[in-house]
């Protein structure tokens, strides 16, 4: 039985996902992240950044939710998540993903949480000019999704790389998950309406309170 820990909305949404779509068994495991909440010591065992994801296996214990999300799409390919190492698409499936985690995610965390990364008092540099970077990113993204066709970044085939995408962009207040809130990314917009296609994902994104797309 996994154990997942998550928080509804968070970063765990994309593994949770997986999981939902593997039938494997799972317990979800909410843990409060509010910033105003100090983290359950028993947590931090598990998780040093008292951060979620962390999903428990047996003695093991993975944190980082892009490599969560990928090591159980690749665990439990009818769950048909992720393309198989041989696919041809696959090497677009990683660059996805990394690049979703490593560049679109990192630029989120500055716009939203600039202070954290200055020692100046007024962190609004950091925040803005992260702003104008990801206005380029969602570009790149945009195209991306516009190479193959389908709704998905590998065209008809939903992957974690979509989910994950939405996930991000739903952190963000002025963006919002399908980029709904912000004009210029209809791809994204499309990829977003696209998810609810499956019902196990579907599930999933209700649950954390992403909102269904309207008819
Ligand atoms: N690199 C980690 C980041 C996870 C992360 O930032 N999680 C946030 C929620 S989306 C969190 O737990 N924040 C609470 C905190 O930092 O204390 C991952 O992708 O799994």
């Amino acid at each position: 039985m996994y154990k997942l820990y998550g928080s509804l909305g968070a970063a765990s949404l994309a593994p949770h996902c997986v999981l939902e779509a593997s039938a494997a068994p799972y317990e979800f495991i909410p843990v409060d992240i509010s910033d105003d909440v100090e983290r359950d010591p028993e947590y931090l065992k598990l998780n040093l950044h008292g951060r979620v994801p962390t999903l428990v296996m047996g003695d093991e214990i993975m944190m980082e939710s892009a490599a969560i999300s990928m090591y159980l799409a690749d665990k439990y390919p009818k769950a048909q998540m992720s393309p198989r190492v041989d696919d041809p698409r696959r090497w677009e499936y990683l660059q996805w993903m990394i690049y979703l985690t490593n560049t679109l995610q990192e630029t989120m965390l500055l716009k939203r949480y600039g202070s954290g990364y200055t020692t100046d008092p007024d962190p609004s540099a950091v925040s803005e000019s992260a702003a104008a970077r990801l206005v380029r990113i969602l570009g790149i993204i945009e195209a991306g999704l516009g190479k193959h066709d389908g709704a998905f970044f590998l065209g008809d085939s939903l992957s974690t790389a979509d989910i994950y995408l939405n996930m991000i962009l739903g952190w963000d207040p002025e963006i919002g998950a399908g980029a709904k809130d912000a004009e210029g990314w209809p791809k994204i917009g499309k990829s977003y309406d696209a998810l609810f296609s499956r019902d196990d994902v579907a599930r999933i994104l209700v649950e954390n309170g992403f909102p269904e797309p309207s008819a």
